[in-house]
């Protein structure tokens, strides 16, 4: 190709630079009013975990003040933090959900 000739590279002999995406932790917040069942409830919901697991991760966070929900691509995150946090607000309860880059 011309083009080739003239930039000293060709397109076969480019490498694709393939990255993948930034990923993002979903954290659950401790706090003294959101009952622990409730806690459980979420994480079975919106985070696909069986009741042996939900209750591992809530009491992890309920003893140590955060905890990991997941990993996932931003969009992904971002969408389990406003479920999360709609849904804990629609029930009066303070629970708080967040994100941050893994
Ligand atoms: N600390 C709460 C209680 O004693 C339970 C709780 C656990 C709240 C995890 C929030 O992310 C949380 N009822």
């Amino acid at each position: 190709f011309d083009d080739e000739r003239d930039s000293g590279v060709s397109v076969e002999e480019a490498k694709p630079k393939l990255r993948r995406p930034p990923m993002f932790k979903v954290l659950l917040l401790n706090d003294d009013y959101t009952p622990m069942d409730f806690v459980v409830q979420v994480l079975e919901t919106f985070f696909a975990m069986n009741r042996e697991k939900a209750t591992q991760i809530m009491l992890h966070v309920h003893t140590r003040g955060v905890g990991v929900c997941g990993v996932f691509t931003r969009e992904i995150a971002e969408t389990k933090v406003m479920q999360v946090n709609d849904f804990s607000r629609s029930h009066q309860h303070p629970l708080m959900c967040t994100m941050e880059e893994a």
